[in-house]
């Protein structure tokens, strides 16, 4: 008989089968996941045709100019959830406030924080994107959730994953038990295991960042950066950059090669770019399960107390060696 690979439902039955309080709600909440990544990739595949590209004029709470895709995006995760019956809330980084399902809708015990489309400044030019998601667990029965329910720390999270739309689409999660990937077939349109306990280098010879910040980073951060570049083979020196505007990518690359990522804080910037709730801790929960690192400088991105839904944080992450280097220099201990 052919040996076909476990597509994400099967394997996610399959997994579920190990926890047999599971309902079933939250291994449907992850192929839903996997639905808005084929709406998207759908919409990537035409973009150069159909006119969704360009900005829409308006800006997103961050101040950034909100690309047409960003908030196609945005509204297929929306309409996708709003109707599952999986989730009580959605958090975005595109909505300022949080979608609640009214009392009368079919609502779920889980909490959606997600990044619709990351990497959007790539849209007009062909270049990889992804979106990101986070998943919390709601389970008071005496009122419905609010923000503060949303403003969590990463340790809390149930589910972390992130869509990547590059070469082929893939879906890559962890509900805590290791790190799987998933590559859509377009041809049956369903995603297929590809990659099974994903598991970071130790170390690794790339490093992810936006070198046109550097005077802005601290004596620190400069330093590890410039240990990066010196000529001296035996520790594998120099790295080499790769960079493209992606975070899920880029952290992706890494995944499988090892190395690190870093977007730090700046002088008139401490808390850096990415936010928290649903850029830094789903990644960090991932490249944690895969057995590498994401720090905030001085502290574990899982453990940043969170104060504020679109709240920002310093990111080092990819392989334990690397970034534990990293933050030697960034405490001055190097
Ligand atoms: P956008 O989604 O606004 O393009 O930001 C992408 C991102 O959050 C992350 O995916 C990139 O690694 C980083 O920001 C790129 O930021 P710079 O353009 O400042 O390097």
């Amino acid at each position: 008989m052919r040996e076909f690979p476990l597509t994400l439902s099967q394997f996610i039955i399959q997994s579920q089968a190990a926890y047999p309080g599971a309902t079933g709600e939250f291994s449907s909440l992850l192929t839903q996941i996997g639905l808005v990544g084929k709406l998207i990739a759908q919409d990537l595949r035409r973009a150069g045709l159909i006119n969704i590209l360009g900005a829409t004029g308006d800006t997103n709470v961050q101040g950034e100019t909100v690309k047409k895709l960003d908030m196609i995006a945005n509204d297929d995760f929306v309409r996708v959830f709003q109707s599952s019956g999986y989730v009580c809330a959605l958090a975005s980084e595109e909505m300022e406030k949080p979608v609640f399902l009214p009392g009368n809708w079919p609502r779920g015990k889980y909490m959606l924080l997600f990044d619709p489309l990351d990497g959007s400044s790539n849209t007009d030019n062909n270049m990889p994107l992804g979106a990101i998601f986070s998943v919390l667990k709601y389970d008071r029965t005496d009122r419905l959730p609010t923000e503060a329910d949303l403003i969590r720390r990463g340790t809390e999270q149930v589910a972390a994953g992130y869509l990547l739309y590059g070469s082929s689409t893939m879906l890559v999660y962890t509900v805590g038990q290791g790190v799987y990937g998933f590559t859509l077939e377009p041809g049956i349109g369903e995603y297929l295991l590809s990659h099974e306990r994903i598991k970071i280098p130790d170390k690794g010879k790339v490093y992810a960042t936006n070198e046109g910040n550097y005077s802005k980073w601290s004596e620190g951060t400069k330093k590890y950066l410039d240990s990066l570049k010196v000529n001296d083979k035996a520790t594998g020196r120099p790295y080499s950059g790769r960079y493209s505007g992606c975070l899920v990518a880029d952290v992706h690359r890494l995944l499988l090669g090892g190395g690190i990522y870093l977007y730090p804080g700046e002088v008139d910037k401490p808390e850096g770019k990415l936010r928290l709730l649903y850029e830094a801790n789903p990644m960090a929960w991932i490249v944690e399960q895969a057995g590498g690192k994401a720090s905030a400088g001085t502290s574990r991105i899982l453990e940043v107390e969170a104060k504020k839904l679109h709240q920002r944080v310093p990111l080092f992450i990819g392989s334990r060696h690397d970034v534990e280097q990293a933050e030697t220099y960034i405490q001055g201990r190097a």
